[in-house]
């Protein structure tokens, strides 16, 4: 499958991992968007938070857990944001699920 997180996951690309578990890898974003902008995958190809099914008992837990992990890592400790984008309409221009973990700035709300 030619999936560019897929990729990343594997090692094939030479991005720095910031973070890994069993099943679960977390990388820089390209286009950051904050000062701290990570995006946390399953290691297993998933489009979108709608495909976790059988089998994935335990990944959002891991994901949880990495999340955990990267904002004391990276010292978001007056908090953060984490957002998935599901589907065209979400905003989600990689299908290979993934979580952003934003922070360093002070992030408004509503999103665009
Ligand atoms: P989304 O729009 O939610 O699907 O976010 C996809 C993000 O993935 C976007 O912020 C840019 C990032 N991205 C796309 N290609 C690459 C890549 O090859 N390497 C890294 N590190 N990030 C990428």
């Amino acid at each position: 499958m030619d999936c560019i997180f897929c990729k990343i996951a594997n090692r094939e690309l030479g991005t720095e991992l910031v973070y890994e578990s069993d099943d679960v890898v977390a990388f820089p974003d390209i286009h950051p968007q904050a000062p701290v902008h990570i995006l946390i995958i399953p290691k297993k190809h998933l489009a979108n938070i709608g495909e976790i099914g059988p089998g994935d008992e335990g990944l959002l837990d891991q994901i949880g857990a990495a999340v955990k992990e990267l904002a004391a890592k990276y010292q978001l400790d007056d908090g953060y944001r984490l957002v998935t984008n599901c589907g065209p309409a979400g905003g989600q221009t990689v299908p290979h699920l993934h979580f952003h973990l934003l922070g360093g700035r002070e992030l408004s709300w509503p999103p665009g």
